[in-house]
This record gives C-alpha cells, structure tokens and sequence, in this order.
C-alpha cells in the first residue's frame, strides 16, 4: 500500500531500506552545489502503484498553480529568482543596421542550477488550526480530512511536495490536546513521535479577527513538544490571515510569539486562500539537506486511494453527526473493487464500508430515522470520491457496533489505529 512508508523488506541492492527520517552515510557528488553535501538519503526503490500516479498528476499540476499564485501575493518574503532574465533585443534595435550602433549585449550564461535538497517536516500544533487544509492546498489535493470539529485527524499521514530541486515530505499530524487516553492518547503519541522524526517542524497557530495575541492553548501545545524538538529549526506558522479584519494586527502577533519562543522563521500563511505557501517552502528549504529526492517525483502521498477514502467517509461522519459520535466513529473499507475502473463506457469503482461505532444507541444515530442520516453521509461522501477517483462511485455504507473501541489497545489495533513510526 504505502509507497515510501517504513519499508521492512530488503531492497534491490541488498541493504535494509530505511525510514524517512534516516540518512545513507556518504553523500552523492553533486558539482553544483552550494556546499558540501552534509546528509544524503536512500533513493525510493519501490515504484508507485498506479492508483498513486493517478493522484500524483492531478496533484502536480495543482503543486505548480499554487506555487505561481502564492509567489504574487507573499511579497513579504518573495522566493529568490532562480535565472536572470536575458535581455530581449527591442524592436527599435533590430531595425537598426548591425554596423550602425553598439555591439549586441553579451548573451548571458544561465545561473547554475541549485542542488536538490529533501527531506521531512511535521506539521503540528492544537487542533483545528489548519495542519490538514495546509497539507491539502500545499499538494493541491485532497488527501487529508479536514472539519470545523476539533480533532479530525488520527493518524500522522504523509503527503509529498515536489518541484525541481525540492522535496518535502510533509507529515500530518492529530492535533495536540490534554489526552483523556485510549484514542485519543494514540493520538497524541502519534503527533510526538512524528514531531521527533522530522528535519524541520512547522508549529501552526490561527489568526483570529481581531488579533487578539496568543492563546494559551497554543502555549500548551508548545509546551507537549518539549523534548522533542530541542536542536531542530523550528518554523511559527500563522495559518488563516485571511480572516484578520486588519493586516496591522498581525505584526503584534508576530512579537508576542517571538518574545514567547525562539522560532527559526515566522511565516504568515492562509490555507484557503493559498496566500504565502511558496514563502513557506522557500523557508523550508532551507533547512533541508542537501539530498537526492527520496521519492520519484510525480508521489504525492503515502496513502492508498482506499486509505484516503476511508477518511472522507470518516470525515463527512464528524460533519453529519453531533456530539460525541463523531469521536466513537471509525470507518473501515469492507471492499474496494475497481474492476470496472477502465471501462471505457462507464467508468466505476464499487466501495463498501462500515461506520463503527461502540454502542447500539449510536448505531441507530448513524443510520438515522428511517436511515435519512447515513443516506446523507453516503451523499455527500459518494460526491467527494467521485472527484477523488475521477470515475462513477457505487458507495454502500452500512453501521456497525465495536463496543468500546476507542478505550481498548485491542479495540483500536483491530481498527487500525497502530503507531505508524
Ligand atoms: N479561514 C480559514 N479557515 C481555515 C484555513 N485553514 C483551515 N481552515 C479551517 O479550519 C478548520 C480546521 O481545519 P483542519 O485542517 O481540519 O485543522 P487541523 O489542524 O488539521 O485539525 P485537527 O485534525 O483536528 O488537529 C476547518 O474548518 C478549515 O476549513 C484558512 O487558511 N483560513
Ligand atoms: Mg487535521
């Protein structure tokens, strides 16, 4: 399933493969580069399953828009330009006879292309700041569930940013709460652990309206980190500037966090509006070793198409229902069959799934009177993974009962919810 995820199994050349965060010991020659290279890491040898590479090219091209859009409006920080503009001859000199004026400019050599540099970044922080819609708009597709509830993500998931000489491996991360245990301290391990097993860390904090300073929740939520982020760059992201009413209230922000912790860079950005991603690469960037790609350049994420599935129907689960449900909910793909995915007429993909919940009384919620709610999550799933897919979805949803799963080491292995570093 995952294309780049821990690999257990030998690679071609003999030697173990590594995880991500891992590092070959002698780096490539690269003739260019700005300096010696101090890291390098095992190429990927695995290739992408095709389902990947048919995200991945959607993705790469949604990869470059935002990157060209972000680059107009994070005039703060612009991204440093990679080749001088030759000079065009102008119409007047070339009616000009060659004899009759100056000799034409020396044409001028192209600027040395920059060595690649790779390598992982978490993005962390409370819930519900923007870790997964940030994910999302940096890839230019949807491969995270992302709500207005609080705790939306689960497990870390890794999603891939490639351009010509950068990659980053971008780990998405639960948010980080005070953990009542069960569930939601897998979760909370789960955000650590990938904040330890990173090269660089984005911690995310919003904007509010009226930029009213910094919420002690976030403080909290820097403070969980303690330990495991020691000696690491460590980047303050200010997610949602959109919804600042005044630009102005952004700068005491800035001061109040910088007075708060050394950050290495502090960089502005808004998920939805995909104003100042290209800033936060470029700041990304930096910080990276210089290292061949990890990964061929056309991934763009570890997860399955039955994976990210999954999450969409978990995520329109947390929209539909109220409550406490929400939080007792996994959704387990029964089947995914895509026997009929190259039909040339009708296109399909059949998708059967449960919505497992730990108790009858939130059985009965999930399906709804006369089964009006779980005909609504289907709805509104089938929409989402017909988009995903690109082709017809036949969804059935069906809801079942785990009792306890949440509060039970067995109950969440059985779910899949196992530490995936
Ligand atoms: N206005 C505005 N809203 C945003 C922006 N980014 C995310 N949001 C909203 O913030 C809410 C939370 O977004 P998520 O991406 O799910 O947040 P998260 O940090 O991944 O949350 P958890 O998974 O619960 O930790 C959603 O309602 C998003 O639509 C942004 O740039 N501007
Ligand atoms: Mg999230």
């Amino acid at each position: 399933m995952a294309t780049f995820q821990k690999p257990k199994k030998k690679n071609q050349t003999g030697t173990a493969q590594r995880p991500l965060s891992q590092r070959a010991p002698s780096p490539p020659s690269t003739p260019e580069a700005e300096k010696p290279a101090p890291r390098a890491r095992p190429q990927a040898k695995k290739p992408l399953t095709a389902a990947q590479r048919r995200i991945g090219k959607r993705a790469l091209q949604a990869q470059a828009e935002a990157a060209s859009v972000a680059e107009v409006v994070s005039s703060a920080k612009p991204v440093p330009q990679r080749t001088k503009p030759s000079p065009q001859p102008s119409s007047s000199s070339k009616q000009r006879p060659a004899s009759s004026s100056k000799p034409p400019p020396a044409p001028v050599p192209p600027a040395p292309l920059r060595p690649t540099r790779c390598g992982t970044v978490a993005l962390v922080g409370r819930p519900n700041v923007g870790k997964s819609s940030l994910l999302n708009a940096i890839l230019g597709q949807k491969i995270a569930a992302t709500t207005h509830k609080p705790q939306t993500t689960r497990r870390a998931l890794r999603g891939v940013y490639s351009d010509d000489d950068t990659q980053i491996v971008f780990v998405d991360t639960p948010g980080l709460h005070q953990a009542k245990g069960g569930l939601f301290s897998f979760m909370l391990e789960e955000a650590k652990d990938s904040a330890a097993d990173v090269d660089v860390l984005a911690f995310l904090v919003e904007a509010d309206a009226r930029g009213t300073g910094i919420a002690p929740a976030d403080v909290s939520a820097l403070k969980a980190l303690e330990g495991k982020i020691s000696g690491k760059p460590a980047l303050l992201i200010i997610n949602k500037i959109d919804v600042l009413r005044d630009k102005a209230n952004l700068l005491p922000l800035l001061q109040a966090w910088s007075a708060e912790h050394t950050f290495t860079a502090l960089v502005p950005v808004s998920a939805h509006k995909k104003d100042g991603l290209a800033a936060f690469v470029a700041e990304i960037r930096k910080h990276l070793p210089e290292a061949p790609f990890l990964l061929p350049k056309d991934s763009i994420t570890d997860q399955s198409e039955r994976d990210i599935a999954a999450e969409l129907i978990r995520e329109k689960v947390m929209l539909e229902l109220q409550q406490e449900i929400p939080y007792r909910a996994a959704v387990v793909i029964e089947l995914f069959d895509e026997s009929r995915r190259d039909d040339e007429r009708k296109p399909l993909v059949h998708i059967a799934a449960n919505i497992v919940v730990e108790k009858d009384s939130q059985k009965a919620m999930v399906i709804g009177k006369g089964g009006q709610r779980i005909k609504a999550i289907g709805q509104r799933a089938r929409a989402e993974l017909e988009h995903l897919l690109d082709c017809q979805v036949h969804l059935e949803l069906f809801a079942k009962v785990e009792p306890g799963w949440t509060e039970t080491a067995q109950g969440l292995r059985k779910l899949g919810y196992v530490h995936s570093t």
